[in-house]
C-alpha cells in the first residue's frame, strides 16, 4: 500500500477547531498521493462536524509545504507509470477545489517555505496567515513544469501583472509581499502561531478575521519590496507576448529588471510558453475549469524532456544546471 500517509498527516479536533498538521519534515512536507488523499478524506469527514474553523499547519519550522512530491512524479514518468502521476494530480486538485468550496473557514499557518502545492493547500482557503519566516513561490518554470494547483485561477487575479511575474519568474516573496499581493491575509509572529487554534476555539462566535488580527502583535510588517517595483512589474508583465516582456525588461535596465531577466533565462522555454498562455486563459475561467485544464496539461508535461531534466537538476542531482530543449529565452529571435 504505497499510498498510506501513515503518520505524515496528523489530525485532531479540540473544542470545535479541527487541525491538520503536515508531518513529513525531512522532505519539507512535499505532498505525496497518500497525504493529499488523507487530507481530502479528513476534510470530507469534518464537513458536517459543526466545527468553527479548520487549521492547516506544519510540524516543521522550516516549511509549511515545499510543493508536490515531484521527485516521485519524475520516477513514475521514467518507469512509464503515468497512471500513478494522474492519480496524484487528480487527488491534489480535487483537494484544492474542496478547500475553495469548504463550508467552514480554513486557516493556513504559513511559517517557512510554501511553494507550489503548498500554495494550493493554503491560497484557496479564506485565511492565509504568514509569519516573519514565510517564503512563498510558484517555482515550476524552473523545473520544466508550470504553475498548477489552481494557479491559473489565482495568479491572474492578483493585482495588476503580479501573478504573471510570479508565475513566469518563480520569484520568492516574503511575508510583506505576500500580504501586499493578497496571497496572505494576516500576519502572526512565529512565536505566537501555536496559539492560533486555541484563540479560534476560545472565540467561536467572533469572525476569524477579528481573532487573527488580535494575534498580529505590535511588530510592524516591513515594507513590501514588490510594492516598490509595482509600476515596472505591471508595465513589463502586462505585455501581450513573452517576446515583448523580454524586450521591455531589456529596455528598463534596473536591478529588478536584470533579476527578472535572469530568472526567465534560467527557466525552461517550454514552461514559459505554457505558463504565459495558461495564465492568460485562466482569467476567463472558473477555478474548476482551471484545475481541469491544468490536469490535462500535466499528462503531456510530465513526459517531456524538460520536466525530467528540470527535476533532475533541482531535486535529484541538485547541480542546478538544467539543459533545456530548444532555444533559451534569451536566444530566441525577437520579432522585428
Ligand atoms: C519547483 C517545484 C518544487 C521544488 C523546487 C522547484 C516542488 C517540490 C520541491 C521540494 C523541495 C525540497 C524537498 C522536496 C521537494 O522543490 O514541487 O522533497 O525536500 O516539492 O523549483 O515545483
Amino acid at each position: 500500500m504505497t499510498d498510506s500517509a501513515a503518520d505524515e498527516i496528523l489530525t485532531d479536533v479540540r473544542r470545535g477547531v479541527g487541525r491538520v498538521l503536515l508531518n513529513r519534515p525531512k522532505a519539507l512536507n512535499a505532498l505525496t498521493t497518500g497525504m493529499v488523499a488523507e487530507i481530502d478524506r479528513v476534510l470530507a469527514k469534518w464537513e458536517h462536524a459543526q466545527l468553527s474553523a479548520v487549521v492547516l499547519a506544519s510540524t516543521s519550522a522550516k516549511a509549511f509545504c515545499a510543493g508536490g512530491d515531484i521527485r516521485t512524479i519524475r520516477e513514475h514518468s521514467l518507469a512509464g507509470d503515468t497512471e500513478a502521476s494522474e492519480r496524484f494530480f487528480a487527488t491534489e486538485y480535487r483537494l484544492n477545489a474542496r478547500i475553495a468550496e469548504y463550508s467552514v473557514p480554513v486557516v493556513s499557518l504559513i511559517d517557512g517555505l510554501c511553494m507550489g502545492g503548498g500554495l494550493g493547500l493554503s491560497v484557496h482557503g479564506g485565511f492565509r496567515v504568514v509569519t516573519e519566516r514565510a517564503v512563498l513561490a510558484m517555482p515550476e518554470t524552473g523545473i520544466g513544469f508550470f504553475p498548477d494547483i489552481g494557479a491559473s485561477y489565482f495568479l491572474p487575479r492578483l493585482p495588476g501583472a503580479i501573478g504573471m511575474y510570479l508565475g513566469l519568474t518563480g520569484q520568492r516573496i516574503d511575508a510583506a509581499d505576500a500580504l501586499y499581493t493578497g496571497l496572505a491575509t494576516h500576519f502572526v509572529p512565529a512565536d505566537t502561531l501555536d496559539t492560533v487554534a486555541d484563540a479560534l476555539a476560545d472565540h467561536p462566535g467572533d469572525p476569524v478575521d477579528v481573532v487573527l488580527n488580535r494575534l498580529a502583535g505590535r511588530s510592524p510588517v516591513a515594507e513590501s519590496g514588490l510594492a516598490a517595483v509595482r509600476a515596472d512589474v505591471d508595465q513589463v508583465f502586462g505585455a501581450p507576448t513573452l517576446g515583448e516582456i523580454e524586450k521591455r525588461l531589456r529596455h528598463l535596465d534596473t536591478p529588478w529588471a536584470a533579476g527578472a531577466l535572469a530568472a526567465l533565462e534560467a527557466a525552461s522555454p517550454q514552461s514559459l510558453e505554457i505558463t504565459h498562455a495558461l495564465l492568460a486563459r485562466g482569467r476567463q475561467r472558473t477555478l474548476r475549469e482551471c484545475l481541469a485544464a491544468e490536469l490535462a496539461l500535466t499528462r503531456t508535461t510530465i513526459r517531456t524532456p524538460d520536466f525530467l531534466e528540470g527535476v533532475r537538476a533541482a531535486l535529484v542531482d541538485k547541480d542546478r544546471t538544467p539543459h533545456w530543449q530548444g532555444t533559451s529565452f534569451a536566444g530566441r529571435t525577437l520579432p522585428a
